[in-house]
């Protein structure tokens, strides 16, 4: 058994990017089930409070966001590389994308499927995740401007694989092709890809490229409890990466820091800093529950920040 455990949900495409990462490296992995909408205490207990999905656990090893999930993975099983161009370009690519179609993606999605979305659903999303209305009729009077940007997007997809190849920056996949396939496969999905295809103009090129990355498939997987993680969690000791220790703002090793996504779901987690370089902060949390616990996040989206003995006092 490889040890990987991903806590994830189904229809998540977040998590898609990183189940397809899996199986692009053929690594064997446990599924974790948890819930569209929390509460979900054991996977909380395991973050520090990161309410996002996925994560990924690897031991007493926590990772939060799919970026530094695949520095992770790429960690376990380097070949195939998740970075076959370097880190720069593909980092860059996903961040953009990610930042740029999400609200996009959420908007065209509404149109289609919105009125079978539970009150909770919805309700959670804006007052603790997005802090916006994603309600079918919230969203509708920007619709044409989402389907406006969608297709811009697209198009420049359409001319990444035109010039490069099979994939967005070569012949090779990279995170770039998990990261841009993501929101157009839950749009697919959910809304139908004959719809899709036509609204967005995808071109045969894109819709050949999809096809490539679906084929990818998601590996091999076992399912596994919440218990049974937090149980894999307690009984094991994290294992720290060879990354040393540089923080552009000296912050010292030992410093307890609150780290905090900065575009949404902007739950602080708090803990004491223990490695840190120019793309990951490592930081570890004690609890009865857990034991020791080392949680990764990236740097980029993400603000570590000192922790104030009046803020500390009322954590
Ligand atoms: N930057 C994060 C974004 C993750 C994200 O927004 N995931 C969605 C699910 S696809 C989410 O957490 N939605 C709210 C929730 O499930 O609690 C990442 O790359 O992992």
């Amino acid at each position: 058994m490889s040890g990987i455990i991903l806590h994830h949900y189904d229809l998540s495409p977040f998590s898609e990017k990183i189940r397809l990462a899996l199986g692009y490296k053929g690594l064997e992995w446990s599924s974790v089930k948890v819930e569209a909408v929390p509460p979900r205490p054991l996977l909380n207990a395991l973050t520090g409070g990161y309410r996002r999905v996925p994560v990924l656990q690897v031991g007493a090893d926590v990772y939060c966001d799919t970026e530094i999930i695949f520095r992770a993975l790429e960690r376990i099983k380097p070949q195939p590389s998740l970075y076959p161009t370097g880190e720069g370009l593909s980092k860059a690519l996903s961040l953009w994308w990610d930042r740029s179609t999400w609200k996009p993606a959420i908007g065209i999605l509404v149109d289609y499927i919105g009125e079978h979305l539970p009150p909770e659903f919805l309700a959670d999303r804006k007052d603790h995740y997005l802090g916006y209305d994603i309600s079918k009729q919230a969203m509708a009077p920007m619709l044409p401007a989402y389907v406006q940007e969608m297709c811009a997007f697209a198009e420049w997809l359409d001319s990444m694989l035109a010039e490069n190849g099979n994939y967005l920056t070569g012949s090779a996949l990279s995170v770039a092709d998990l990261t841009c396939y993501h929101s157009l496969w839950l749009l697919r999905a959910n809304c139908g890809a004959d719809a899709i295809d036509k609204q967005l103009f995808l071109s045969r090129n894109v819709i050949n490229w999809m096809d490539r990355i679906a084929a990818i498939g998601h590996g091999h997987s076992t399912e596994m409890t919440p218990e049974e993680a937090l149980e894999c969690a307690r009984t094991a000791s994290p294992i720290l990466p060879s990354i040393g220790f540089k923080d552009p703002t000296a912050i010292a090793a030992g410093t307890r820091v609150a780290v905090t996504p900065n575009d949404n779901a902007r739950v602080p987690v708090t803990g004491t800093l223990v490695a840190a370089d120019a793309q990951e902060i490592i930081i570890r949390k004690d609890t009865p529950e857990t034991g020791v616990l080392h949680i990764h996040f990236p740097r980029a989206g993400f603000e570590t920040l000192p922790v104030t003995s009046s803020a500390q006092s009322a954590a």
